[in-house]
């Protein structure tokens, strides 16, 4: 069941003479040179126990209450455990996840809401969940603070604000290793429109279920990177962890709506990552904490590691066809992170 890269393969031996020769073997299709970017054969999401694709849109709301006060409360289960999991066809990553899966769920709450996330560890290795976001230090998730060690649980819980696009990975030591081996995932805070009566559309938007919310095509897009033979840099590079997943299958977008992009970056080894629309522009939101752009008219937008943001866009006004996007660096494009929005 486990398969494993041979350790000797460098870098340049596993991809140089793969795209630039043509040579096998590889999982890099052997074509390449002919100008097809990306891998012979196709991962298997079901041995995996997740699908790119669905990612995409598998937001979790957590199981909601209300305390004392009637204030909603998001109840999330969530267990650190090692997984393999096949990153390109059968090559495989010894990783560790949360719940089975890398990103882990996509938390998805309403600033205010108070957050709950009910932690068990049954890796093999002390873990903790460190959210990005406004909390008080007993719940900050890292060594000393909510720290788990294996078969030990924790909850963390605090308020959701501010409303942005965040994030929360494991913070043990090493924490480049804990952060690498695939232990983080997206923590999306909607901004409660009542809050923010200036900007109530936006903020609608923005909120989940709304009538508003629904009139959009929303995508989670976490750009990561694995090392697969230890030499401190990546091999792979992709969004939502299979490479070129959405180059073997675009994604589906109605020209009639428009669509934002919760994007973030959590490559490591590599300072910085990318993300780059081919023939459009787009509206960007550095970290989501605001309801007016931050950049606008931008075709790229780098990102720093644990850095996100929100990508809005449209293509109403393009003609039906095949609209690429990818890294900027074209190392990563070509070693797993390109896609396509198949436009109609
Ligand atoms: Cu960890």
């Amino acid at each position: 069941m486990f398969e494993w890269i041979k350790t000797s393969l460098s870098r340049r031996a596993l991809f140089g003479t793969a795209l630039v020769a043509g040579t096998s073997p590889s999982i890099l299709a052997n074509n390449a040179h002919h100008g097809n970017m990306g891998t012979v054969g196709n991962v298997d999401n079901t041995r995996n126990g997740f699908d790119p694709y669905a990612m995409l849109t598998d937001w979790d709301a957590g199981v909601l209450t209300a305390d004392s006060t009637g204030r909603p409360v998001r109840t999330f289960t969530i267990s650190a455990l090692n997984h393999d999991i096949e990153i390109a066809p059968d090559l495989i990553f010894p990783a560790w996840t949360y719940n089975g899966r890398v990103p882990g769920p996509t938390l998805r709450v309403t600033e205010g809401d108070i957050v709950r996330v009910e932690f068990t560890n049954v890796g093999t290795h002390p873990h903790n969940i460190h959210f990005h976001g406004i909390h008080p230090a007993r719940m900050d998730g890292m060594p000393g603070v909510g720290e788990v060690r294996p078969g030990e649980s924790f909850t963390y819980e605090f308020e959701a604000r501010p409303f942005g696009c965040h994030l929360y990975h494991c913070h043990s030591m090493p924490l480049q290793g804990h952060v690498h081996k695939g232990l983080y995932g997206a923590f999306i805070i909607d901004p409660d429109p009542a809050r923010h009566p200036e900007f109530d559309l936006v903020a609608r938007s923005r909120l989940l279920g709304s009538e508003e919310n629904a009139q959009w095509q929303e995508l989670l897009m976490v750009m990561n990177g694995f090392d697969v033979n230890f030499d401190q840099e990546n091999e792979i590079y992709a969004v939502n962890s299979i490479a070129h997943a959405f180059a073997k299958r675009p994604i589906k977008i109605d020209r009639h709506r428009p669509i934002r992009v919760y994007l973030i970056n959590l490559t490591e080894f590599d300072p910085i990552n990318s993300f780059h629309l081919h023939a459009n522009f787009f509206q960007y939101y550095d970290h989501g904490t605001t309801l007016t752009p931050t950049s606008q008219t931008i075709d790229t937008v780098m990102q720093c590691q644990g850095q996100r943001g929100i990508l809005e866009f449209s293509f109403a006004d393009h003609e039906p066809g095949m609209y690429m996007f990818h890294a900027h660096q074209t190392e990563f494009a070509e070693q797993g992170w390109s896609g396509f929005f198949d436009v109609a």
